[in-house]
C-alpha cells in the first residue's frame, strides 16, 4: 500500500500530482469498486482539510447565503446515499495516443473508471434552502486550498447547469463506500455528479455559486474540452473547444486481457458499460470475429440508474490468436463508434471506441 493506501499493484502514472488507475483484474466483476482500487485523478497535490475546521460557503445568485461546518450540513439536509461511476473524460486515452501522441497528457487505460456508493446532503435540497434567483443559469464549485502555495496556485472548479444540480442525484459527498470520504478522493467533503465526467466531480469542495453563465475556471473553460482534431491544443483560447459535461456512453472488456494467453475452449468474457446523464445501458454486443457477427453479452442489475452495469459472456475460442470486441447500446439507441482513429482530438478525451483485446489461446 502506498501513501494513498491503494493496492501494491495500482498503476501509478505520476506521484506528485498522484494520478492513478487499477489494474483491470481488481475491477473486474465487482458492482462497487473497494476504496484501495478506486481510481484517482488529481491536477494539484491532494489537500488535507482538517474536518472540523473545513467550512463550505453557497452564494452568489440565491436569496439567502449559507456557511455550513460539516457538523451543520450532516444536522440541517437530509442523508442521502447513490450508487455512481465517475469515469476521467480521459479514461482510455492511451488507444488514442496509439493513433497520434497526445504530448503532456495521462496516458489512461481503460480503468480510469469506479464505482462507489456515496452518501451525502443532495445539492437540490441545500439550494433548495438558500434559494435561487431566476438569472442564476449554472452552480459552480471551488475547492479549498488548503496549503496555499508561493505564487497562487490554479484552483480546481467547474459547474453544472441549474437543471442538473436541482435534479437530486448530485450529492456533497462526505462518505464513500459507507466510511468518512478519504482525502485521497476530496474529504472531507466533495461534489459528486453521476452521470457527467468525473472533472465536475470537485473534490475537497469549499465554495458554491450559483451564477448565470458556465464556470470560467482553467479547468472547465481552458481544459476538458473536445477540440477539433485539425486544432492545435494552443487554440483552446480562441474558444475552439466543446465544453465537455454529460458523459458518453463508453464499455470496456475487463477479461481477457491484452496479451494475455488463456486456455482455449469456453471463455469468460466480462467487463463495463456506463451511460451518460439521463441514459442506461441497454445491451452489450461482443463478437469474436471483428464485428462481423455479434452475440449478446448478459448484463448484470444496475446497481443505480447512475451507475455501469457490469457485463459477461461465455464465448468457445479455438487454439490460436483470438481477438474479442465488445460495444454497448444505451436506451438511446446510440452505440459507440468503431476506430479510434475517428475519435482522435489534440488532448485526447472521450475515448469510447469499440472495446478491443488481441490474446493467446493456448491448447489444452
Ligand atoms: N479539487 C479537485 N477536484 C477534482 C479533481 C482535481 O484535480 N481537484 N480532479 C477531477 C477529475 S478530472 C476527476 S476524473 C475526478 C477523480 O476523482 P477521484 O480522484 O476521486 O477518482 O475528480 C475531479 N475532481
Ligand atoms: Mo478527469
Amino acid at each position: 500500500m502506498g501513501q494513498w493506501a491503494k493496492r501494491d499493484d495500482t498503476i501509478v502514472h505520476e506521484e506528485d500530482p498522484y494520478n492513478a488507475e487499477p489494474v483491470l483484474s481488481a475491477l473486474d466483476r465487482l458492482p462497487l469498486t473497494p476504496l484501495d482500487t478506486f481510481y484517482s485523478r488529481n491536477h494539484g497535490p491532494i489537500q488535507q482539510i482538517d474536518p472540523d475546521a473545513w467550512r463550505l460557503e453557497v452564494g452568489g445568485l440565491v436569496d439567502r447565503t449559507l456557511t455550513l461546518s460539516l457538523t451543520e450540513l450532516q444536522q440541517q439536509f437530509s442523508h442521502r446515499t447513490v450508487v455512481a461511476t465517475l469515469a476521467c473524460a480521459g479514461n482510455r486515452r492511451a488507444e488514442l495516443s496509439a493513433v497520434r501522441p497526445i504530448p503532456g497528457q495521462t496516458p489512461w487505460g481503460p480503468a480510469a473508471i469506479s464505482t462507489a456508493e456515496w452518501t451525502g446532503a443532495a445539492l437540490a435540497d441545500v439550494l433548495g434552502h438558500t434559494g435561487l434567483r431566476p438569472r442564476a443559469g449554472h452552480v459552480a464549485f471551488v475547492e479549498a486550498d488548503a496549503a496555499p502555495r508561493p505564487g497562487g496556485s490554479r484552483l480546481f472548479g467547474g459547474s453544472i447547469p441549474v437543471a442538473k444540480a436541482m435534479a437530486g442525484e448530485a450529492l456533497l459527498a462526505w462518505q464513500m463506500n459507507g466510511v468518512p470520504l478519504p482525502a485521497v478522493h476530496g474529504g472531507p467533503v466533495r461534489i459528486v455528479v453521476p452521470g457527467y465526467v468525473g472533472a465536475r466531480s470537485v473534490k475537497w469542495l469549499q465554495r458554491i455559486t450559483a451564477q448565470e453563465h458556465p464556470s470560467g475556471n482553467y479547468f472547465q473553460a481552458m481544459d476538458y474540452l473536445l477540440l477539433p482534431a485539425d486544432a492545435d491544443p494552443a487554440e483552446v483560447a480562441a474558444g475552439r473547444g466543446m465544453s465537455l459535461g454529460v458523459a458518453a456512453l463508453n464499455a470496456a472488456i475487463l477479461s481477457p486481457n491484452e496479451s494475455q494467453t488463456v486456455p482455449a475452449g469456453p471463455i469468460q468474457v466480462s467487463g463495463y458499460a456506463y451511460a451518460g446523464d439521463n441514459r442506461e445501458v441497454a445491451r452489450v454486443d461482443v463478437s469474436v470475429d471483428g464485428g462481423r457477427h455479434w452475440q449478446q453479452a448478459e448484463l448484470a442489475a444496475a446497481p443505480s440508474p447512475w451507475a455501469w452495469r457490469l457485463w459477461q459472456l461465455t464465448v468457445h475460442l479455438p487454439p490460436g490468436p483470438a481477438q474479442i470486441t465488445a460495444r454497448a447500446w444505451d436506451t438511446s439507441a446510440t452505440s459507440q463508434p468503431e476506430h479510434a482513429e475517428h475519435l482522435w482530438n489534440p488532448l485526447g478525451y472521450m475515448n469510447n471506441a469499440w472495446s478491443r483485446v488481441q490474446f493467446t489461446c493456448a491448447p489444452r
